[in-house]
């Protein structure tokens, strides 16, 4: 019996330390962006466990079997970080900067933004292999990486929220809405990257202006 609670400690634990990984690997991508650029691309960063029961339904929804290896091998978002995004393009920017770091194994993408759920759901989700050290080996631990902007978690927490307070039936003209509701959230972020885009640029004449005078 307490092999067994160890040995299910240690499963744990490496997701844990998983998580502990990657954030710090955000971490650093984020501090080390608004000291060279004077820009922080990231707004918030979560993680998250997978619960046991949540584990287990995935088990019996899966068809999964019931042992520590398969379970290992074939629920890959038991770990899960989530990080939200300025724009658009910042959702690209880091999961390239992620997907380089060469301790990492990119297992699959699935882009939601480019190709959005049928319900409108988007975001950018990448399967990851991350290397855990532990005292007497090496454990190579799936994490789930999602990558989206306000507006996309915006959409997502409040259609999560709506879905379930339908206990699954959700009516028609609710998900017609809810689609469209995404498709505005889309439109907002293109909007809002467009702004920033100008203003970058209107930024940039007047910082060149201002050298051109320092040098007269
Ligand atoms: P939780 O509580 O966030 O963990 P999989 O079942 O994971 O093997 P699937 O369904 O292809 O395969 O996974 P996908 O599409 O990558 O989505 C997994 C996660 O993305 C979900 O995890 C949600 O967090 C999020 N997600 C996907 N589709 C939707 C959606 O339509 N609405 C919202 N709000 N979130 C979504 P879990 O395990 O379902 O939940």
């Amino acid at each position: 019996m307490k092999e067994i609670r160890v040995e299910l400690t240690r499963f744990m634990m490496a997701y844990k330390f998983a998580l502990d990984e990657i954030g710090t690997k955000v971490r650093i991508l984020k501090e080390e962006f608004r000291l060279i650029h004077e820009y922080n691309p990231i707004e918030h960063v979560n993680t998250r466990m997978k619960s046991p029961e949540s584990i287990l339904k995935k088990v019996s929804k899966k068809n999964i079997p019931l042992t520590m290896d398969a379970i290992r091998e074939d629920i890959k978002d038991i770990a899960g970080i989530r990080i939200t995004c300025s724009f658009v393009s910042d959702i690209y920017l880091i999961s390239e900067m992620i997907q380089s770091q060469s301790d990492i194994e990119v297992i699959e993408v699935k882009d939601y933004i480019q190709y959005p759920k049928p319900n409108g759901y988007q975001s950018l989700h990448v399967i990851l292999k991350i290397p855990v050290y532990m005292t007497d080996r090496k454990e190579h631990v799936y994490v789930e990486m999602q990558i989206r902007t306000i507006a996309m978690d915006f959409w997502a927490s409040l259609e999560h929220k709506i879905y379930y307070k339908y206990n699954k039936q959700v009516p028609e003209h609710l998900t017609n809405e809810l689609r469209e509701a995404a498709f505005t959230a889309a439109e907002l972020d293109r909007k809002m990257e467009s702004l920033n885009n100008e203003i970058n640029i209107l930024k940039e004449i007047a910082h060149e202006e201002q050298e051109d005078l320092a040098l007269e």
